[in-house]
């Protein structure tokens, strides 16, 4: 990679496991019909399967590029790939990690990434943030962050793809996660923000699902923070060091009386309430023994495989669901009628039932 600058966010001493660069001109081809600008992805297919197979984290961090990108071209070349490394995929464990921002999510992600990798995995970190655009990456935002991670030979790590609707950025994410296992890598950990729906997102394309507290704010439970706690499996509370350590073990038992009276995120699991610090490394044990456990335990009464097959379903449908709406969109027939329709409704000339109805005809040609 010697040749490929890498982006200002990657650490300085980084090598190839920080998943972007910026590629010399001579390998990037930019032809313009329209609007529509086309880059060439360098590697062929074939170099793109045989890298990933082997677990070459440069290839991986292609392909994914070759994914994310919106050129017809790309997309293709993109489905080509992921229909070879289907059969490849699947045999991790994907963990979501989500919490308020300053919660500790990449701290954390850093620390338990390296305590796995000392045990001998392989784990891949991708981010879910549709604000990324905006604040320049969430799990990259401070430069530092995932420094000592990143130099893991064991490590991948992909900052969010930097603009794209939360679908759109879901999509890219999910079939990511598919590259990444097909490269071998058994620890999926994606890091979301704790709002709204990028974490309802999050819960629909993981096994695992860890919400991240801060000591203190127990009423929390009773405002917003009860939607996250309704989506995990494990919730950690984190920075159980220094002056909050007594704190944090307070939060955790308040938390575990409130889990009692909410419903399991999954069937047959209890959420789980345990404290960490990323600072003083504790805690992580316990976390890898309890989705361990959670894993034996989804797969021995079939929730697990259950659960992957029902997301698959749920991605099949919203994919649909994206492309007749855009289809829709861009027919030209209601890009003409689009307009006066909705004045004829403004006018009450026409009801909204009349106005989908006309429209829909116009759509379906009938
Ligand atoms: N005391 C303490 N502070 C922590 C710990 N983990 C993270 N922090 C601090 O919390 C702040 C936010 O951390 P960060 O990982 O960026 O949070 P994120 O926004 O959730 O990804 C930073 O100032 C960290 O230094 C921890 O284990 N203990
Ligand atoms: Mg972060």
């Amino acid at each position: 990679m010697a040749d490929k600058k890498k982006p200002e966010w990657a650490p300085e001493k980084s090598g190839d496991e920080f998943a972007s660069h910026i590629l010399p001109a001579s390998a990037i081809s930019v032809k313009r019909k329209g609007d529509v600008s086309r880059k060439r992805i360098i590697l062929s297919l074939e170099q793109l399967n045989e890298g990933i197979k082997k677990g070459d984290r440069s290839v991986l961090a292609q392909a994914i590029t070759l994914i994310e990108s919106n050129s017809s071209v790309h997309i293709t070349k993109a489905q080509e790939l992921l229909k070879t490394i289907i059969p490849l995929s699947g045999n991790s464990i994907r963990i979501a990690v989500t919490g308020a921002p300053g919660a500790g999510k990449s701290t954390l992600i850093e620390t338990f990434g390296n305590y796995l990798c000392s045990l001998g995995h392989k784990v891949a970190v991708l981010a879910i943030d549709p604000s990324s655009n905006r604040s320049k990456g969430s799990i990259l935002g401070d430069k530092t962050l995932m420094e000592s991670l990143s130099g893991q030979k064991n490590a991948f790590i992909r900052p969010s793809p930097s603009s794209g609707t939360l679908g759109g950025v879901a999509k890219k994410t999910r079939e990511s996660i598919l590259l990444c296992e097909a490269a071998g890598f058994n620890v999926i950990i994606i890091e979301t923000i704790g709002v709204g729906q990028s974490e309802i997102t999050a819960r629909s394309m993981v096994d695992f699902f860890m919400l991240i507290l801060m000591p203190g704010g127990g009423d929390e439970l009773q405002g917003f923070k009860k939607g996250s706690v309704e989506l995990a499996d494990c919730i950690v509370i984190n920075k159980a060091d220094g002056q909050t350590l007594q704190l944090a073990n307070i939060t955790k038992n308040s938390y575990e009386q409130a889990v009692h009276y909410i419903l399991p995120a999954t069937e047959g699991w209890q959420t789980n309430v345990l404290t960490a610090s990323s600072f003083n490394s504790t805690g992580f044990d316990k976390i890898w023994e309890t989705i361990l456990k959670f894993t034996k335990i989804t797969k021995e009464s079939g929730i697990f495989e259950h659960r992957r097959k029902e997301q698959t379903i749920e991605w099949l449908h919203s994919m649909l669901e994206d492309k007749l709406k855009q289809d829709f969109y861009h027919h030209p027939e209601i890009i003409k009628n689009k307009s006066h329709v909705e004045e004829a409704v403004l006018k009450g000339e026409l009801t909204p039932t009349h106005a989908v109805e006309q429209l829909l005809k116009l759509f379906y040609k009938i």
